[in-house]
């Protein structure tokens, strides 16, 4: 599915702004042919859960209900009329003039619906329901229970199987575009390049809807140069002397992609590609040919307001506090990122590990760490057929990415337990067959799935482990989270002498002002020293490739006693200012080449 853009065939209209808003207390039935009796509002993009100053609405579990009107220009009636959600969290029914015309479950990846049909002259009236609701057969996972009350009203709990704020909402743009009737729909974009004679193959398979009589593909340098020009659907392109997509030093080409009829552009679509090679090989990540070392962080969306929703100044400022570190990367932890971001970190040179929004693939998660109530996770949990579809969705939209390096199937899934060989085999296998690019996949493993115990590191190119000796486990006992750290490493080295390892998750809560003389835990003293730590042992272990510690941010979670106003790991604190480890750990990122 394209990114909406205008160009000379398309123009974009934007639905942003404020909205209708209400949650549905389900006492009585909400009538969509008529409009949604609320004076409330909501600003979109955003969750909704920090806007209103309710705790009734903050915490609502159930089913939500946005409404906007808008009319469309008589000028663009006879294009095709998309109107598309960049995200919303996690389910949606759409109604256009009262009409359902579209329904979609997942909450983090886009989704679009042709709207000619059911445009009324004047005024449309959009209303979307949604739910929040998560169970044993989406993802993310939620423990899911219902109960009634007294009036015999439906009270609606989730109880999140992850560690983040379940916000909800629509969190991304809403967008109608318009397209010719004939239409450029797909396109896919595989540079393969030989990096000693630096020649370039950009196969670009263009799929159209309608009749063109040329699909003529244009390739422009960053400056707007012409580089090359073919026509056919499916084509492979020569560049010569071709300028590499580098982390931290992106080139970007685009194609600029013409659906030709007797003689006239009648369709015109840009997309942006970067030229690079990854590769795993010998226990090594491989970069355009060169060993590249992950430095960076596990992130979530999350900022204060606009909650899990696009936040594009956050966005910016996040990639400057990066680069500024030092750092080349991160993990979109736990679901994949807005369209936005992913272009984004294209243009920056930001390289990312780009995660399903599979989390909680783990029974009774919670404080036993022993993994012991996770024994049924494979026979309860329902999540074969999301997780397909989580996996096509995302390497649908962000197959074309030059950012993204790695997919991540699932984040800490409880992999030590008899069944998950079973249950990721064939999802592995999905990803790499829908995968063009045929990039590296992994999944990111959880403590208790050691060497010895875990059930899937045949299946992944990258071992990639989070790991919390220091804080979960010897909290305090710094000395013997090394041993514990160092032991553990060097298992999985022994293992598998060939398969690159890396941390993406390693962290310390840490609240911002908190000073200890004995560095406890908890204090910006402390953190320092785990990361100190945690660097001494990674700097010993021959295919250490990368380290994405956690958190890069202070983030919003559900309550537990575990959290004090959420999450405190983050590097920053959730406004961003530094806490005291980024001063060690921008002197260390700087010191270390992103390749060597
Ligand atoms: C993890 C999870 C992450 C949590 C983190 C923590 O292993 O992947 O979502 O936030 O630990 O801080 O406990």
């Amino acid at each position: 599915m394209l990114y909406p853009i205008a160009t000379e065939s398309r123009v974009v209209v934007d639905l942003s702004g404020i909205w209708k808003f209400m949650i549905d207390k389900e006492v009585e039935h909400i009538e969509v042919s008529q409009p949604l009796p609320t004076n409330e509002v909501v600003a979109v993009p955003a969750s909704f859960n920090d806007q209103a100053l309710s705790k009734e609405i903050r915490e609502h579990n159930g089913y939500i209900w946005y409404e906007k009107e808008f009319k469309v220009a008589t000028a663009l009636r006879n294009e095709r009329l998309v109107l598309r959600f960049g995200s919303a969290t996690h389910e949606a029914w759409v109604y256009l003039n009262g009409k359902e015309i579209t329904h979609h479950k997942g909450g983090f990846t886009p989704f679009e619906v042709e709207i000619n049909d059911f445009l009324a002259d004047g005024a449309n009236r959009l209303t979307v329901r949604l739910s929040n609701l998560l169970d044993y057969t989406t993802l993310p996972v939620g423990n899911y229970s219902e109960e009634k009350d007294e009036n015999g009203r439906t009270i609606r709990k989730v109880d999140e199987n992850f560690d983040f704020f379940n916000y909800a909402g629509l969190h991304r743009p809403v967008k109608i575009y318009t397209t010719p009737r004939d239409y450029i729909e797909d396109i896919v974009i595989v540079p393969e390049v030989d990096l000693a004679s630096k020649k370039a193959d950009v196969k670009i398979a263009v799929k159209t809807a309608g009749t063109f009589d040329e699909v003529r593909v244009t390739i422009l340098d960053e400056d707007g140069n012409q580089v090359a020009q073919a026509s056919g659907n499916d084509l492979n392109i020569p560049i010569e002397n071709v300028k590499l997509w580098q982390p931290l030093n992106a080139h970007l080409y685009t194609a600029k992609v013409e659906g030709i009829k007797s003689g006239e552009s009648i369709d015109v679509y840009e997309e942006a590609f970067g030229v690079r090679k990854v590769e795993v090989k010998s226990g090594k990540f491989l970069i355009n040919g060169q060993h590249f070392y992950f430095k960076g962080f596990g992130k979530h969306e999350d900022t204060f307001v606009q909650g899990r929703g696009l936040n594009e100044a956050y966005n910016v400022l996040d990639i400057n506090l990066m680069k500024d570190m030092g750092a080349n990367s991160f993990r979109t932890s736990h679901y994949p990122y807005s369209e936005e971001m992913m272009r984004l970190c294209d243009r920056e040179g930001i390289v990312v590990i780009d995660e399903t929004p599979a989390v909680g693939l783990f029974h009774g998660f919670g404080f036993d760490l022993s993994g012991k109530n996770a024994a049924a996770t494979w026979s309860e949990l329902k999540t074969k057929e999301a997780h397909e579809q989580v996996i096509t969705e995302l390497i649908d939209r962000d197959k074309n990415h030059a950012c993204v390096v790695m997919w991540s199937i699932a984040n800490e899934p409880a992999s030590h337990i008899e069944g998950a060989y079973e249950y990721f085999e064939p999802l592995f296998n999905l990803a790499r067959e829908l995968d063009p690019q045929n990039r590296p996949c992994t999944l990111v493993n959880i403590l208790m799935a050691t060497p010895k115990e875990d059930k899937t590191s045949d299946l992944v190119d990258v071992i990639a482990l989070n790991r919390y000796y220091g804080w979960y486990l010897q909290n305090g006992d710094l000395e013997a989270a090394e041993k514990e750290t160092r032991k553990e490493l060097l298992e999985w080295q022994e293992k598998y002498p060939d398969k690159p390892i890396m941390y993406t998750e390693y962290g310390a809560d840490t609240v911002a002002g908190f000073h200890s003389a004995y560095g406890e835990p908890f204090s910006e003293e402390y953190q320092e020293d785990y990361y100190r730590m945690n660097s001494k042992v990674f700097d010993e272990i021959p295919n250490f490739v990368g380290e994405q510690l956690w958190n890069f941010a202070d983030f919003q979670t559900k309550f537990g006693i575990m959290r004090v106003q959420g999450n405190k790991k983050g590097v920053f604190t959730r406004s961003r200012e530094p806490k005291m480890v980024v001063r060690y750990l921008k002197d260390r990122w700087t010191n270390i080449p992103h390749f060597g």
